[in-house]
């Protein structure tokens, strides 16, 4: 590594604002650097704030942040961002428990202007804060930065239509580096590509930004006349019509590496009036030759070494991989099985039906939204899709579930990967309420596999359901390791099962927790409590007369699940105590009512008392309370 002679006078934008273009060029390598040897140590988002090294020291070079607001979209792409303002000392502790988070987050910085993890949002964001500076007569600008992939969300372009029509000053820099997680899909993003590789467009395109990439000068007369024809001459051959339609201005392409020519066109646009957007082309991964070469598996990832680029092996298969193989396996013998990604082929496990069965495999953009109501039709239709889509992420589809889906009682399949806490991404993507908030919705059926061989059985009773949507939820990570049976097997719908008798209490548990149960259950015995385990297996229909008979039999009951308190499990089987009046002492386990920082998965299932030695400890104080 480098001595970073420029990096270590950089704490915060001021000391950028004097550099020169060749100075802020050795800067961005120094940066890549750092970036590089620390998320090799930390995990991350490696390839998406390589790609923005430039624009970032361009974006804090022009403009005065904090004042200036500075919209990340995703956010994962802003580590540049981060250590520019004035977290540098503190990269080192990026995602880890009580660090600095991967996302921007306003608690943690004035720098950051906007909570974000989820997708799409930077438009809204930048758009909600123009319209407020203006009723408040404030003055700074706001520029919202969204990648191509976000582009494929809906709520962007939702923001896009009403940034159009409100006319407000605010710019949106497009991040176009033709990628998604993979690679990027949709109409607007083959029609970038399209006209950017037209050899007409190729040919005139220095002259044209020449020609309209400047303000207007002269009279009103002239300067309208010039607006129209550069608006004509942009219309036909730029990428920029699409938003010229959305009633923005459009720059670009802009080589979003070339920091002298950012740093030129953002001060020149910055003076513009009304919704102006930026288009910047920029290589994902840059300058780090195996991010470049594979920006899907650096998209984020965890520690890795930085000589090889190589990740550290997982001891065990995880539930994505047993789901994305089980799914292909049963996909084999029923040719009606279609999967549906929202932008997360590889992230859950879809990929293997993709490159089994390209046609039956759908990846429909980060349009979760979308991804749901096209699984109604298509199982309307005679088919049988499997969403697999991560637990917070379904949140932003949560009408399309209940409303095209439940209502309408569509035999959709839902693998809700990334179910309960999931570490080191933290509250953003943490999936901690999807019992709950599937709960509620009637014809749903909610099941939670207790290990990888269950989720393979869970899979096969989903895809065999006929009555209505079925959501099978698990968490991030490895398996517990346990053997596979060599057949598939039907779950009955809504049963449990008794893991182990016991008198002096009963854990109902669910999912990831039912192991860490019957190991609690095991320690107990050692200290001499006869504890009974049940695996729950069903949220909904929740095994009613299985559980009762249960509870019947023992003094205390307590459920453990890795999910909020309200809603999930324990307030299903709390309700089932009330309604026959089942008098025994009851306690809940699970997320508390807030939103839980990051940090890895085993360190705060700990804090929450959601391992092993928590339940023993709950168990047991509650048996003697
Ligand atoms: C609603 C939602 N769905 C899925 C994701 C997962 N996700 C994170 S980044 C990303 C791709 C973003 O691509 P792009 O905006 O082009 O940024 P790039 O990583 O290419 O810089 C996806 C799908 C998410 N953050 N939010």
């Amino acid at each position: 590594m480098g001595d970073h002679d420029l990096l270590k006078k950089v704490n915060f934008p001021s000391d950028i604002k004097k550099m020169s273009s060749e100075e802020l060029k050795q800067l961005a390598e120094e940066l890549r650097e750092f970036i590089i040897d620390s998320v090799s140590e930390t995990g991350g988002h490696l390839a998406p704030s390589l790609g923005v090294v430039e624009l970032t020291l361009a974006l804090h070079k022009v403009f005065n942040a904090p004042e200036d607001k500075i919209v990340w979209d995703v956010g994962h792409q802003a580590y540049v961002h981060k250590i520019i303002t004035g977290r540098k000392d503190k990269f080192h502790t990026l995602r880890q428990y009580n660090g600095i988070s991967g996302f921007p987050k306003i608690t943690e910085s004035e720098y950051d202007t906007f909570g974000v993890g989820h997708s799409s949002t930077s438009i809204s964001a930048a758009l909600g804060m123009a319209a407020a500076r203006d009723l408040l007569r404030e003055k700074y600008k706001v520029v919202a930065v969204i990648g191509d992939g976000a582009l494929t969300g809906g709520v962007a372009f939702e923001g896009l239509n009403n940034a159009g029509g409100m006319k407000k000053d605010m710019i949106v820099i497009l991040n176009d580096n033709e990628m998604s997680i993979s690679r990027n899909v949709g109409a607007v993003s083959d029609y970038f590509t399209k006209v950017i590789t037209n050899p007409l467009y190729n040919r005139i395109k220095k002259d044209v930004w020449d020609l309209t990439g400047k303000i207007p000068m002269g009279t009103k007369f002239v300067r309208e006349s010039v607006q129209r024809v550069q608006d004509g001459i942009k219309t036909m051959i730029t990428p920029g019509a699409l938003f010229e339609r959305f009633g923005f201005r459009y720059f670009g392409p802009v080589d979003g590496h070339d920091i002298a020519r950012l740093v030129k066109v953002l001060n020149e646009i910055k003076r513009l009036k009304g919704p102006i957007l930026l288009h910047i082309k920029t290589i994902k991964g840059k300058g780090y030759k195996f991010a470049e070469r594979d920006a899907t598996k650096f998209h984020g990832l965890g520690s890795f070494n930085p000589e090889t680029g190589l990740s550290k092996k997982k001891k065990r298969i995880t539930y994505t991989e047993v789901f994305g193989k089980t799914l292909t396996e049963l996909a084999e013998k029923d040719e009606r099985i279609i999967g549906i990604t929202a932008a997360m082929a590889d992230g859950t496990g879809m990929i293997h039906l993709k490159n089994k069965f390209k046609n039956r495999f759908f990846d429909v953009g980060i349009a979760e939204q979308h991804a749901v109501v096209f699984a109604g039709a298509m199982a309307l239709q005679g088919m049988k899709p499997v969403v697999a889509i991560y637990s917070t992420f379904l949140q932003r589809a949560y009408d399309q579930v209940i409303h095209d889906v439940a209502l309408q009682k569509l035999p959709v399949v839902f693998a809700l990967d990334r179910g309960g806490i999931v570490g080191e991404d933290g509250p953003t993507h943490h999936g901690s309420f999807d019992l709950s908030y599937l709960r509620l919705v009637p014809n749903m059926v909610i099941m939670a596999p207790k290990d990888e061989n269950e989720l393979r059985h869970m899979l096969f009773t989903a895809v065999n359901y006929k009555k209505g949507p079925v959501a099978i939820r698990y968490p991030r990570g490895e398996g517990v390791g346990v053997e596979f049976d060599s057949s598939l097997n039907e779950i009955p719908i809504g049963t449990s099962e008794v893991l182990k008798e016991g008198k002096n209490a009963a854990i109902i548990s669910i999912g990831d927790m039912v192991h860490p149960s019957m190991v609690a259950a095991e320690k107990l015995s050692k200290k001499g409590y006869d504890v009974a385990v049940v695996n729950a297996r069903f949220v909904k229909p929740l095994d009613r007369e299985g559980l009762i008979s249960v509870i019947r039999k023992v003094p205390v009951v307590v459920t453990v699940e890795n999910n909020s308190i309200i809603g999930g499990l324990g307030s299903s089987v709390s309700d089932i105590l009330a309604e026959e009046k089942i008098d025994v002492r009851f306690k809940k386990i699970g997320i508390p009512d807030k939103f839980v920082a990051h940090g890895p998965v085993a360190k705060l299932l700990e804090d929450l008392a959601l391992d092993s030695d928590g339940i023993v400890r709950s168990v047991e104080s509650f048996i003697n309370s």
